[in-house]
């Protein structure tokens, strides 16, 4: 045996050795092209619209773009889009993002007067060299993109916002005032996966606040090697802890997409002892295999998924039941 090879094979060894069996690079899972959308909360219409897309041909992008416009213009979502609760000063601003599969991605934060934030998102990530457009330039940017500035503070809104005024306690209600954001994820045929998130932010937010929904790594993060996953709930809890990005590191270290939620929510709670019990957190995920999964730190989270079997709502097990 030559030198060479014999130190071949005992530094071979020796890294065998030195080389926990928990290190080994997880084995990649086969990648499934049924199409596949999840959505949090109750946003099965959305789901349907953006499963609808995939059916007709559109990749995961153009199915979550649909999806997420659906409850952006419902007037009865009041975290999202049009009926958006406003910030403390009665004004809409919205955020919202989107990621590709060949982790693209576009963003806008603190935009006005425009009903559908997740197509100015994707068009900032089209047409524009940046990530983000914020405020005033995200306004602009979507005008000169042919959007049309309109009141997105309906009768309801204005009323509760009023109310909201006579106290002006800033203690966002769980699952209520931080409820409904979609996030939303989605695999097409070509196996490939996206994802996007909008909303109008926390209800009575200080003006110029922006939350976790239009950053990426916080609010949503696709892998389309592994994984995607996205959040909904009291935004600077997933800021601090880039909650989403999180959820796919697990999984990309083998967790089940499941048990990756449940992580990361534990990683939430231990980074906010003191305060977990008062904000709501939810996270969904799928991986590349089709597996999905939820968690949650109160009670009340559901999240809709839809597959060629039909459209299901779930309750999303939480970290206070379990
Ligand atoms: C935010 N995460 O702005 C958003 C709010 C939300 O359901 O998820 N609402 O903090």
């Amino acid at each position: 045996m030559t030198n060479n090879r014999r130190q071949f094979l005992q530094l071979g060894f020796l890294s065998a050795l030195s080389t926990p069996f928990w290190s080994a690079v997880p084995r990649k899972r086969k990648r499934s092209t049924k199409p596949l959308v999840i959505a949090t909360w109750n946003n099965a219409k959305a789901c349907e619209a953006a499963f609808a897309s995939l059916q007709s041909g559109g990749k995961a992008l153009d199915a979550v773009e649909q999806g997420a416009m659906v409850p952006e213009a419902d007037p009865n979502d009041r975290s999202v889009g049009y009926g958006g609760r406003p910030d403390r000063e009665g004004r809409v601003t919205l955020d919202s993002c989107v990621m590709d599969h060949r982790g693209n991605c576009g963003s806008v934060v603190f935009l006005e007067e425009i009903k559908h934030a997740v197509q100015v998102a994707r068009k900032v990530m089209e047409e524009t060299p940046h990530v983000i457009l914020a405020g005033e330039g995200a306004q602009q940017f979507a005008v000169e993109q042919g959007f049309e500035r309109e009141n997105l503070l309906t009768e309801a809104s204005r009323k509760d916002w009023q109310n909201w005024l006579k106290t002006s306690d800033y203690k966002p209600v769980i699952n209520i005032e931080n409820h409904d954001t979609i996030g939303i994820l989605a695999q097409d045929t070509d196996g490939d996966l996206s994802g996007a998130c909008t909303t109008s932010g926390a209800a009575y937010k200080m003006r110029g606040r922006v939350g976790d929904s239009p950053i990426i790594g916080a609010g949503l993060y696709v892998d389309n090697q592994v994984g995607a996953a996205v959040g909904t709930g009291l935004g600077e809890a997933l800021l601090r802890t880039v909650g989403s990005y999180l959820v796919v590191e697990f999984m990309r270290q083998g967790d089940h997409p499941q048990r990756a939620c449940r992580k990361a929510i534990n990683r939430v709670m231990e980074h906010h002892p003191d305060t977990y019990l008062d904000f709501q957190i939810g996270l969904i995920a799928t991986d590349i295999s089709g597996r999905t999964g939820a968690y949650s730190i109160q009670p009340g989270f559901t999240y809709a998924v839809m597959t060629e079997d039909g459209v299901e709502t779930f309750s999303a097990p939480s970290a206070l039941e379990d």
